[in-house]
């Protein structure tokens, strides 16, 4: 796996909160968006919307979305669990 991400950026920055909350260790890439690194060719090929953060997994998938990201990690690691099973029951 590999996260392509920005050391500043917000929703890169919900991603790295995240696996930190979770203990997971990740490969990351630090793109600098400032330089226009998005548009260039071999970043459009990972992320075609050009956008950050990027969850690179090892069979190639690109998960493009902070919260999918998220969403991928917690089913991943269900050992430390950050959000909840199931919705809250009706009262
Ligand atoms: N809905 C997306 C938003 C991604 C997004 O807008 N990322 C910003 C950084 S916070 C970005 O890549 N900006 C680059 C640009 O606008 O050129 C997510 O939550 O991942």
């Amino acid at each position: 796996m590999k996260l392509y991400s920005h050391r500043q950026a917000p929703n890169p920055f919900r991603v790295t909160l995240f696996l930190a909350e979770k203990g997971v260790k990740v490969n990351t890439a630090y793109v600098d968006f400032m330089h226009g690194e998005l548009k260039a060719e071999e970043f459009k090929a990972i992320n075609p919307c050009q956008r950050l953060p990027v969850l690179v997994l090892d069979d190639g998938t690109a998960i493009s979305e902070s919260c999918a990201i998220c969403r991928y990690i917690e089913e991943m690691n269900l050992s430390s669990l950050c959000w909840a099973r199931r919705p809250r029951k009706e009262r």
